[in-house]
């Protein structure tokens, strides 16, 4: 459980202490806190600030869409996983190329997007180069956005060269998330990630190059801490080279005073034509990224959630709508219409409700399966919590362990085509289905054709669509409950 700060003790402090003081004694040591929390896990100032974030917390990413408007073109350091004909590959998947906007075209652009899609919360600014570098486009977006919508969230993703020079202004303009990607803390290592910097007007190269953007990055992130601003750290695992050094990254990042790691398995592929891809440098495999996020555990909460997006991404975090909202299908005149956002949002306060309701029952029913087994859980969803998707629809699966002891998120799994092509199942693009479910025991979704469901049954796995639509905990749990537990009919009873 995690150790709780209550609001009395945090009401004597000024904000910026309380949240530090609330990070430091109840959130970094507790697995509940920062992304996989709730509203019972933390205090309600912080569970405020992240409810509706969906990449802060792991919870609100069933229910809300963040966008990115990519306005910041330039940058200042050189990344050998980056080719920078593409987007910033530190919070985008790499290979991906975004339409470069101005700020009147993002913010008209922002304007779209907050009318038409009702569970948009937050605005990032990932790229495509890095938004602090390229500040002046990156602090005009923001002051438009915040003008018109001053309830959406700002946030900015950057490599933290810049990011000191800019931190009174991000606070100024309640830029409350801020992303810094630390890949290492040991300039040594630093020298096979990063060929040059440019800093101060100057290029620099080798171990001086990384000593100055180490020291950058470290002075950025603890004076966002010292002003309360939530930061989360990104982290490139890049196998041989920083594999063993990121649980370094994440203590001395938790010392700084950062709420969230994200660790990011390295996207590397000659096409891309970066340094890691034409060198050969390979990405890591699931269980390499587990085994990494396993020896950083204790430390800093870690996101496990990350969909390594676009630098234009719209959407639900695993849906990218940025083709719907390209510069050619944004009207000239915009006015911004709250009046879908503040439905949606009253919907999403009693179904939230209800959801938490329904994971204590699942927790219970777990608990009294007294099982042993542990299994892993794949699950097609839509969004909203829910096993709400075709098998042969999914294009990414959602991971839960499921034991005794409850139903634990662990990551999603992409798929690279779907298994249904056209209204029917394709037999090859099912091998490359079971190949991203290695290693996971079941797969819960809204339906399943019978010759699927063999074939899956063939590899091991075991798949059910008698929960469909249920909340992802009462589904997993009344499914392992039947495996493992008493008669179903008992638990639910
Ligand atoms: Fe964008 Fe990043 Fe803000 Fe989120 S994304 S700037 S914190 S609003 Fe989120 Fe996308 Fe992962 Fe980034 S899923 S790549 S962590
Ligand atoms: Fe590329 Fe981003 Fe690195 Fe700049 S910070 S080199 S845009 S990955």
């Amino acid at each position: 459980m995690a150790s709780f700060v209550s609001l009395d003790s945090l009401s004597e402090t000024t904000s910026a202490d309380a949240m530090r003081q609330a990070l430091s004694s109840s959130g970094c040591k507790s697995s509940a806190c920062g992304a996989s929390g709730s509203a019972t896990d933390m205090p309600t100032e912080l569970w405020n600030r992240i409810k509706d974030h969906p990449c802060y917390s792991e919870e609100a990413h069933h229910y809300f869409a963040r966008m990115h408007v990519a306005v910041a073109p330039a940058c200042n350091i050189h990344c050998n996983y980056c080719n920078r004909k593409y987007d910033c590959a530190n919070e985008s998947r790499p290979g991906v190329v975004s339409e470069k906007l101005t700020p009147d075209q993002a913010f008209r652009k922002v304007v779209t997007v907050a009318n038409e899609v009702p569970q948009l919360s937050v605005l990032g600014i990932a790229g495509p180069g890095d938004a602090c570098f390229d500040w002046k486009k990156s602090k005009a977006t923001f002051q438009l956005v915040a003008r018109d919508i001053p309830d959406i969230k700002l946030c900015i993703s950057t490599n933290g060269l810049a990011l000191p020079d800019h931190v009174d202004e991000l606070a100024d303009m309640n830029v409350d998330h801020v992303t810094i990607t630390i890949n290492m803390v040991d300039p040594l290592i630093g020298t096979k990630i990063y060929p040059w910097i440019y800093f101060e007007h100057k290029r620099y190269t080798g171990l001086v190059a990384s000593q100055i953007l180490h020291e950058r990055q470290m002075l950025g992130l603890e004076m966002l801490a010292e002003r309360g601003i939530l930061v989360k750290v990104n982290s490139v695992l890049i196998p041989g080279v920083n594999d063993k050094h990121l649980a370094a990254v994440n203590a001395a990042v938790k010392a700084r005073g950062a709420f969230l790691h994200n660790i990011m398995p390295l996207i590397s592929d000659p096409a891309h034509g970066t340094h890691f891809g034409l060198t050969g440098q390979r990405g890591p495999s699931h269980a390499e990224l587990m085994e990494v996020q396993e020896a950083c555990s204790g430390g800093v909460n870690l996101m496990r959630h990350c969909r390594q997006c676009r630098a234009d991404a719209v959407g639900l975090l695993g849906e990218d709508r940025g083709q719907e909202f390209t510069l050619d299908q944004i009207p000239q005149e915009v006015a911004y219409d709250p009046s879908n956002r503040a439905t949606y949002r009253e919907v999403v306060a009693r179904e939230r409700d209800d959801h938490v309701a329904a994971k204590q029952e699942a927790t219970v029913r777990l608990d009294a399966t007294d099982s042993d087994a542990r299994i892993l859980v794949a699950v097609a969803t839509r969004g909203g919590g829910r096993v709400n998707q075709h098998f042969g629809h999914a294009k990414e699966f959602q991971v839960y362990e499921a034991s005794a002891s409850g139903v634990r998120f662990i990551g999603h799994r992409k798929v690279e085509d779907a298994y249904c092509q056209g209204g029917f199942g394709e037999d090859a693009t099912l091998d490359s289905v079971l190949k991203t479910l290695e290693g996971v025991d079941s797969v819960l979704c809204a339906k399943i054709g019978d010759c699927p469901q063999e074939q899956l049954k063939s590899a091991g796995i075991a798949a059910s669509d008698a929960f469909a639509f249920e909340y992802i905990e009462t589904a997993i749990s009344a499914y392992y409950a039947t495996r493992y537990g008493r008669p179903l009919q008992a638990m639910i009873a």
